[in-house]
């Protein structure tokens, strides 16, 4: 325990920019929805992690944390950067921010898993999805430096999903046309009663 004497010498706010760099500057941003045509693009590679990358990759996690979600792609708050950010910590565990950028599957299991994934770009809805169990993804953190992850379990299936949204690819088309079909339809009806 620190000593009275100390806690009063102790500045009374910390700069945020100093003590994590995710967390300076940052902005809510709007999160697009289906069926919003821009979750269709296919995302451009980060050439460099520029300034503008790092108040991006800020504003998607003050985004992703409002919402809640578990990870978010740049292309659902309308940017088409090949940008991830993500956090799998559960509730009682402190904060585990991840930063992916330009990420590639270079190997993917042939078993698959089956797990119940939901998208902040599609509220409310729920569908379980069958995946390659185990992926190894390369991809660039903020510091711009290479690194290769072999995930399994539900970062393997939150990395898959992130990495369709680069490519313009959303749950729901793991799904049968039929059920993906009725979702849109539904997603479609509800953003035309909202504008009228
Ligand atoms: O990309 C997104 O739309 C975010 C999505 C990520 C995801 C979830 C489940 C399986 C695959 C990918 C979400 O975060 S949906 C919300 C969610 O799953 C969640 C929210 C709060 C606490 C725990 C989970
Ligand atoms: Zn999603």
């Amino acid at each position: 325990m620190p000593t009275a004497a100390a806690r009063r010498r102790r500045p009374r706010q910390i700069d945020p920019g100093v003590s994590c760099p995710y967390i300076a500057r940052m902005a809510l941003r709007e999160i697009i929805k289906l069926p919003d045509p821009r979750l269709r693009l296919v995302s451009e590679p980060v050439e460099k992690v520029s300034e503008e990358i790092r108040t991006l990759v800020a504003d998607m996690f003050e985004t992703m944390y409002a919402a809640p979600g578990i990870g978010l792609a740049a292309i659902q708050i309308g940017i088409p950067q090949r940008v991830v950010t993500l956090d799998l910590a559960k509730k009682d565990e402190p904060k585990a921010p991840q930063v992916v950028i330009n990420p590639e599957i270079i190997w993917k299991s042939e078993a698959l898993n089956t797990y119940e994934e939901g998208c902040l770009s599609i509220p409310e809805l729920y569908e379980e999805v069958e995946r390659p169990a185990q992926v190894k993804v390369r991809y660039t953190d903020l510091d711009g430096t290479p690194h290769e992850v072999e995930a399994n379990g539900l970062l393997a299936t939150c990395l898959q999903h992130e990495i369709d949204h680069l490519n313009g690819i959303l749950f729901i088309d793991h799904l049968s046309r039929l059920k993906r079909d009725r979702i849109i339809k539904k997603f479609t009806k509800a953003a035309k009663r909202a504008e009228d």
